[in-house]
């Protein structure tokens, strides 16, 4: 029905460094770039500090909005049929399988969601005040 699937599920493992490596491998310089782009956005309250808080509850609400048809599933499928509203959906719905698809079949699961973030946020809380501040997004390049 929707052809589009294997196709970026081909994408998606062509632009990904990590795509021939274990599950659970590191994540590469795209999905890191990607995850500096999350946790800004999970500033919820502008104050340029990440609480694991505020990291919690962005990343419920992206799981839901990106899990259109509720499913408990972020994949093709909940792609949106306006073109207008698919364009909108595409950036978040590939950051999110950047970021979340550990065994890169295009699909992120609720499990796969919540399994990558608190190594994420300890990885990247350096100082371990539990919030992730600007500076710290700004070494993330350096992460190993
Ligand atoms: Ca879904
Ligand atoms: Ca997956
Ligand atoms: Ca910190």
């Amino acid at each position: 029905m929707n052809k589009a699937f294997p196709i970026l599920g081909m994408l998606v493992l062509a632009t990904s460094p990590m795509a021939v490596s274990a599950q659970d491998a590191p994540p590469g310089p795209e999905a890191l770039a990607k995850i500096a782009e999350m946790m800004t956005e999970a500033d919820l309250n502008g104050d340029g500090r990440t609480t694991r808080a505020e990291l919690n509850q962005h990343r419920a609400q992206m799981f839901a909005k990106l899990d259109r048809n509720t499913d408990g599933v972020i994949d093709n499928r909940d792609s949106p049929r306006i073109p207008l509203a698919k364009r909108r959906f595409q950036p978040a719905f590939e950051r999110a399988t950047s970021i979340f698809d550990h065994n890169n079949d295009g699909r992120v699961t609720l499990d796969e969601w919540n399994r990558s973030d608190p190594d994420i946020f300890a990885r990247l809380d350096r100082n371990e005040d539990g919030a992730v501040t600007r500076t710290e997004l700004a070494a993330l390049s350096t992460l190993k």
